[in-house]
């Protein structure tokens, strides 16, 4: 019998729309914008209605002991699936559409093959993963790292955000133990749309991206240790200020990025001086610096570097520190057929379109060493992302989501 074509078939925008709207309500901020931190109440409220969504699609719902949640739908044969993934998890100045619109679009999918009556070759599986952030528990990307094994699962369980909360509890506390073993599915091939969160699509006019691949991650947290004092009465030669030496470092890693050059980032997102009182010398300083780079060996010279201009930051201050890997990626790149994929498919929806690799991490970089991995960008207007005004227009998740749809289907009859 042949199978009716799927070529036809595109999302409907409201339903998707109307679900990105519904999600954003748990954990919204007065005055728009999410705080849905991994693992948290609203991040329980968030993965209650995703899981109360799969359930009314008919979708198998597994939850791994990670926490991951994936939605599984039978093809007509029991090959490997198709798997359409990201996160529900947000920042603590989060926008609607990071990660929720790449879990909800395919839950989109699911819908609109339900309402089609098209059952494809391959299952498809909708996967939310644990802890994409990492803007809690460090380090990002660990429910899908723990899911494709390059993160270990009692580690992970281990890992305690600052106030000290532990993964493992967390998930017992909102209801997501699972029982499921990580890495209980071998994907066929892993799709992600996400908005860009930068400004190369809205800049250049572009509707859709076909990501190449994601730069390298560099997160290291530092504890400078230096001598509190009176801010009146200590001279200036006599100062051991852990505070200086952080505000130091962060004038240092933005020299770093500048000497390196070629799309090196450097962040200081963490500053947290103690006793942190106006009139005293702070005694320590918590800081932490994410650098990025799609050349791994530019990271690398990157972070040595920094590692330099530190050590001789506090020797001159004379205050000691110690420092932690909070995360570290290599650089991937993704699936040329795939990425050449979505941009055929794009053309054929009469989509302009771009290659580009992205800044921003994503789950899909856990994929793309373990099977074909793409990703579909749409644009983030006026590149704003980890912030509440991110905002993508209906016309272009609309547009993304058809691209998705269509590329996803392509693989699911291969
Ligand atoms: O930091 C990142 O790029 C991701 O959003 N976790
Ligand atoms: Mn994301
Ligand atoms: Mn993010
Ligand atoms: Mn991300």
């Amino acid at each position: 019998m042949t199978h009716p074509t799927f070529s036809n078939l595109r999302i409907d925008s409201d339903r998707l729309l109307g679900r990105l709207m519904s999600l954003g309500q748990d954990g919204a901020l007065e005055g728009g914008g999410v705080c849905r931190l991994a693992l948290s109440d609203k991040d329980k409220l968030g993965r209650d209605r995703v899981v109360d969504w799969m359930k009314e699609l008919g979708l198998r719902v597994t939850i791994d002991k990670i926490g991951n949640l994936m939605g599984f739908l039978p093809g007509r044969e029991d090959l490997s699936p198709v798997v359409l993934g990201s996160h529900i998890d947000t920042v603590a100045t989060g926008g609607l559409y990071d990660g929720n619109l790449g879990v909800l679009a395919g839950l989109e999918v699911i819908s609109v093959l339900k309402d089609s009556g098209y059952v494809p070759l391959r299952p498809i599986v909708v996967a939310a993963f644990t802890n994409e952030e990492g803007a809690r528990f460090a380090p990002d990307m660990l429910g899908s790292a723990v899911d494709r094994g390059s993160l270990d699962l009692e580690t992970a369980l281990a890992i305690k955000d600052s106030d000290g909360f532990v993964i493992a509890e967390e998930l017992a506390r909102i209801g997501y133990a699972g029982e499921a073993e990580p890495g209980h599915i071998d994907p066929y091939c892993f799709f992600e749309l996400h908005v860009e969160q930068g400004p190369v699509l809205e800049e250049e006019g572009e509707q859709i991206g076909a990501v190449t691949g994601v730069q390298g991650i560099s997160w290291t947290e530092y504890v400078i240790e230096g001598i509190s004092n009176h801010a009146g009465t200590t001279p200036m030669r006599l100062r051991h200020d852990a505070g200086f030496a952080a505000a130091s470092v962060a004038v240092a890693a933005r020299k770093v990025a500048e000497e390196i050059g070629d799309g090196q980032v450097v962040t200081v997102g963490v500053n947290e001086l103690n006793p942190n009182l106006v009139n005293v010398i702070a005694r320590s300083a918590r800081l932490t610096v994410d650098m990025r780079n799609i050349d791994e060996q530019k990271l690398q010279q990157a972070e040595k570097r920094l590692a330099e201009e530190i050590a001789a930051i506090c020797k001159a201050e004379g205050v000691r520190y110690t420092s932690r890997t909070l995360a570290r990626f290599e650089p991937v790149m993704f699936d040329q057929n795939m990425v050449d994929l979505i941009a055929d498919v794009a053309m054929e929806q009469g989509r302009s379109v771009r290659c580009m690799s992205s800044g921003a991490g994503h789950d899909a970089q856990m994929f793309a060493p373990v099977c074909p991995t793409a990703m579909v960008f749409v644009p983030s207007q006026g590149g704003i992302s980890h912030n509440i005004e991110e905002y993508t227009s209906p016309e272009d998740i609309k547009a993304g989501a058809n691209v998705l749809l269509q590329a996803a289907l392509t693989k699911a009859e291969e």
